[in-house]
C-alpha cells in the first residue's frame, strides 16, 4: 500500500543551514525538483539571513521584499506551501510586551505578501532566562510557549489558514539528557503550547542515523502531539570537507504515519540535493518496501544526466563511487567501504609481502584520476563549483596513497621513509585547523585524548 498520508502533512525542505544562503534562482529550481518528488513545502529559515535570526526585529525593505513576494507568489503557483521563519531567540525579552508587537510587526509584512505559514525557532540560543523574565516564568519553554501563542492567536485573527510551528531550546533527545532548557522542558512546552502548534525534532540526535517509531511515541507522549521531523540526515553545514548524497534511510517507513511531517534541511550546496531530495519524496511514496541502496542507485542514474561534460562523457559507475565516498555521516557506500578495506588491508602487511591487492589499487588510483579530470569539464559549472573541494581533497589523498604504494613496491625502498614532492609540510593538511585537530584525538570508542 502507498503511504497514504494526510493532506496536511508537511514533506519538503528546510533552508535551515548555517552559510550562505541559496540564490533566489537555486530556490525557484527546487520548486521544480520539490514538484517532480511530490514534496509540497519549502521552509525559510538559512541561519545566516540577518534578518532571520540577528535583526529579526527588522522588517525587509521594499526592495529586500520583491523576490521574497515573486517566490512566495511562484510557490503558490506550485501548490508549494511556502514557511516563513524568524528565530528572535538570541536576545528576545520575553517579558516585553514590545517583542511581541515587534514579531508581530514582522508576520504583518509577510502576510501582505501571502505568506501564511510561520514558523518561531528557539534552537541554538542561550538556554536561561534573563533576571526580568524570570520574575515571570519559570522556565524557557513556558516564556517561549507564552510568546508563541500569542503570536498563534494573533495570525489566527487576521487568517484562519495559518499555521505555526515551534523549534524547542533542546530538539533532539541528547540535548533534553543534557538538561538543555532546564528540567521538564518537553512535558511544559507540550502541556503549555496550543496543540494545533507544530513542534520540530531531530529525533535522538541533531544529525539522525536511525530514528525510530519507538523513540517518536516516546516524544510524542511528552509533547502531546506528534512531532514535524526537522531531519539533518543530509546537512552538510558543520563539515564543510563533506557533502551527502546518501539515499534517504534509518527511519522506518511506519514513522511517516507517526508524525506530522518530514523536511529535510540538506546540503548548504543546493546542486548537491538531487538525490536526498528524490530519495525522501520516494520514501514518502513508498509502499511497503524501502530498499535504500535500490534507491540510491536509481537516483544515482537520474543524477548522471546532470553530469554531461565537454570532453568524454562520465561513467556512471564512476559517479556512483564517487557517491559512495560521500554517502551519509555515519555511513560510507559500498564502493567507499570497499576503497578503505582494500588500502588498510595491504597497508597492514610489510610492502615485500604485497600481492594483487597492490595492483587492483594502482589500477583503481588510475581510474579515479581520470574521472576528477572528467570532472572538470562539467558543462553544468555551479555543479562543479559545488563539487570542486571535494573532488580536490578525495584526488590529494588518493594520489598520495597511490605514490606511497609505488614508491614502497620499488626493490628495495619497502624500508626507506617515503616522501612525495606534491604532498609537501604546510601546503598539504597544513593550517592552524588541522594542527588544532591533531591535538585531541578521537578513541574507538568516541572518547576523545591527547
Ligand atoms: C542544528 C541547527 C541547524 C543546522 C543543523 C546541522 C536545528 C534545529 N538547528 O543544530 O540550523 O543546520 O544543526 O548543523 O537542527
Amino acid at each position: 500500500m502507498p503511504a497514504r498520508l494526510p493532506p496536511d502533512f508537511l514533506s519538503g525542505v528546510i533552508e535551515g543551514f548555517y552559510g550562505p544562503p541559496w540564490l533566489p534562482v537555486e530556490r525557484k529550481d527546487l520548486l521544480g525538483h520539490l514538484v517532480q518528488h511530490g514534496l509540497n513545502t519549502y521552509f525559510y529559515g538559512p541561519k545566516d539571513d540577518l534578518k532571520h535570526r540577528s535583526l529579526w526585529r527588522q522588517c525587509y525593505a521594499p526592495e529586500e521584499l520583491i523576490w521574497l513576494s515573486d517566490f512566495v507568489d511562484t510557490c503558490i503557483r506550485h501548490h508549494i506551501r511556502f514557511i516563513y521563519a524568524l528565530a528572535p531567540g538570541l536576545d528576545i525579552c520575553y517579558s516585553n510586551p514590545t517583542e511581541l508587537e515587534v514579531l508581530k510587526c514582522r508576520c504583518h509584512q509577510l502576510l501582505a505578501i501571502g505568506i501564511k505559514t510561520f514558523a518561531i525557532l528557539f534552537d541554538d540560543i542561550p538556554d536561561r532566562l534573563s533576571f526580568s523574565d524570570q520574575q515571570r516564568w519559570p522556565s524557557p519553554a513556558a516564556a517561549q510557549a507564552h510568546v508563541a501563542n500569542q503570536l498563534y492567536a494573533w495570525l489566527q485573527s487576521h487568517t484562519r489558514e495559518t499555521r505555526l510551528l515551534f523549534c524547542p531550546t533542546p530538539y533532539c533527545e541528547r540535548m533534553v539528557q543534557s538538561g538543555l532548557g532546564g528540567p521538564q522542558y518537553l512535558e511544559i512546552l507540550g502541556r503549555e503550547l496550543h496543540p494545533p502548534i507544530d513542534i520540530f525534532w531531530t529525533g535522538p540526535e541533531i544529525i539522525s542515523r536511525e530514528i525510530s517509531l519507538d523513540h517518536i511515541q516516546c516524544i510524542n507522549n511528552r509533547l502531546r502531539r506528534p512531532p514535524v521531523i526537522w531531519d539533518n540526515l543530509h546537512a552538510n553545514d558543520y563539515d564543510s570537507r563533506r557533502f551527502y548524497c546518501g539515499p534517504y534511510s534509518g527511519r522506518p517507513l511506519e514513522l511517516r504515519n507517526a508524525v506530522r511531517g518530514i523536511l529535510s534541511n540538506p546540503n548548504c550546496e543546493f546542486p548537491l540535493n538531487f538525490i536526498p531530495l528524490r530519495t525522501l519524496g520516494r520514501y514518502l511514496q513508498a509502499t511497503d518496501i524501502w530498499d535504500e541502496r535500490e534507491e540510491y542507485l536509481q537516483a544515482m542514474r537520474a543524477w548522471h544526466a546532470y553530469f554531461d561534460t565537454v570532453g568524454a562523457p562520465i561513467d556512471l559507475d564512476d559517479l556512483v563511487r564517487f557517491g559512495d565516498c560521500h554517502y551519509l555521516p555515519y555511513s560510507n557506500g559500498l564502493e567507499g567501504d570497499r576503497l578503505l578495506t582494500l588500502v588498510r588491508g595491504f597497508l597492514a602487511q610489510h610492502p615485500t609481502t604485497w600481492g594483487g591487492e597492490v595492483g587492483e589499487f594502482l589500477h583503481e588510483s588510475l581510474r579515479w584520476r581520470t574521472f576528477f579530470t572528467r570532472m572538470t569539464e562539467l558543462r553544468h559549472r555551479t555543479l562543479y563549483h559545488a563539487l570542486s573541494r571535494r573532488i580536490w581533497d578525495l584526488r590529494e589523498e588518493i594520489d598520495l596513497l597511490a605514490r606511497y604504494v609505488e614508491f614502497k613496491s620499488q626493490p628495495g625502498n619497502a624500508d626507506l621513509p617515503f616522501r612525495s614532492d606534491y604532498h609537501l609540510p604546510f601546503t598539504h593538511r597544513g593550517g592552524i585547523i588541522t594542527d588544532l585537530q591533531n591535538i585531541l584525538r578521537r578513541r574507538e570508542d568516541g572518547s576523545l585524548a591527547l
